[in-house]
């Protein structure tokens, strides 16, 4: 499946997070914590490496308890600092402050000794589309000022906020690369929804997510869809899925339409329970 993402305001919004670093003291970047190593943009590694980074695994409560431990125990093997969030409900936002008053202590001394007692920290927040970057800074600033959607794209201009605890944040556009390394980590930022469905065939996706949680998660397929066996063929399980679903239109045919909104639905909601896409 061919998935070829770049237009013309994620060219602008990289140039524009170039120019952006230049005002900041740190960048946090947020990553999906289902898909810990496909959200990773290579751009922003590159871009920010002279600026001290948190990372964020957000969406945590949607994704595999097991699987993101270990991701967490390989980033921190690197010397990553890593946070596990969910900003649908504020968890891990504590642990923001801390990080970074620790990561700019020696900063804060030095102003402190000049006189400047009170350091404000500038923070950008980056990361892929839909990743939750808007709504982690409005429960910092516990105040809905940035524009939250369930679907990528939703911010689309730069805008500073200010939170009460010494930190400005600048939400930032979400920004995708020009070409995906290969079709595992385009496929799960499609499936988890950072890539806009108008522009892809979700028939093909739902077969795609179909045949990937057939392969990682059986039993939550079959419990979710009350299947009492799963074949080997990815289109049989969504046939049946399908009847299941009461999805069959004149002839006897599935609605592969209806049927794969609905899946691509339920996952990305959590219907299946914590799902981890990248191992
Ligand atoms: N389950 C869950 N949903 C979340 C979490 N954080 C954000 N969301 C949801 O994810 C969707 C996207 O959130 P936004 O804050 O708009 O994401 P964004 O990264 O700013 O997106 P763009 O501006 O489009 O790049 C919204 O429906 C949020 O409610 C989280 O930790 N868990
Ligand atoms: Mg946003």
């Amino acid at each position: 499946m061919a998935i070829n993402w770049y237009p013309g305001h994620m060219a602008k919004t990289r140039r524009q997070i170039t120019e952006n670093l230049k005002l900041v003291d740190a960048v946090i970047e947020i990553r999906d914590a289902r898909i810990v190593k496909s959200s990773a943009n290579p751009d922003i590694e590159k871009i920010c490496k002279d600026k001290p980074r948190i990372v964020l695994l957000n969406k945590f409560d949607l994704s595999d308890p097991v699987v993101t431990n270990a991701w967490i125990k390989k980033l921190e093997k690197k010397n990553v600092r890593v946070i596990l969030t969910n900003s649908l409900l504020g968890k891990g936002l504590n642990q923001i402050k801390p990080t970074l008053d620790e990561l700019f202590k020696e900063k804060k001394e030095r102003l402190k000794n000049k006189g400047v007692m009170d350091l404000t920290i500038r923070v950008m927040v980056v990361g892929i589309p839909n990743v939750g970057k808007s709504s982690f800074i409005n429960k910092m600033a516990k105040n809905k000022i940035a524009k939250v959607g369930d679907r990528p794209g939703v911010t689309r201009n730069n805008q500073w906020i200010k939170t009460k605890v010494g930190i400005e944040m600048l939400d930032t556009p979400g920004v995708l690369w020009p070409k995906f390394e290969d079709e595992e980590t385009a496929l799960n930022l499609a499936f988890t929804g950072a890539i806009k469905d108008e522009i892809m065939d979700i028939e093909e996706l739902a077969y795609k997510l179909v045949e990937k949680l057939t392969q990682y998660y059986p039993e939550r397929l079959k419990e979710r869809y009350k299947l009492t066996e799963l074949s080997e063929d990815p289109l049989e399980n969504l046939d049946m899925i399908g009847k299941k679903r009461g999805m069959v239109i004149s002839g006897g045919n599935i609605d592969y339409n209806r049927l794969a909104v609905m899946l691509l639905d339920e996952f990305r909601g959590g219907k299946l329970g914590g799902i981890s896409m990248d191992r």
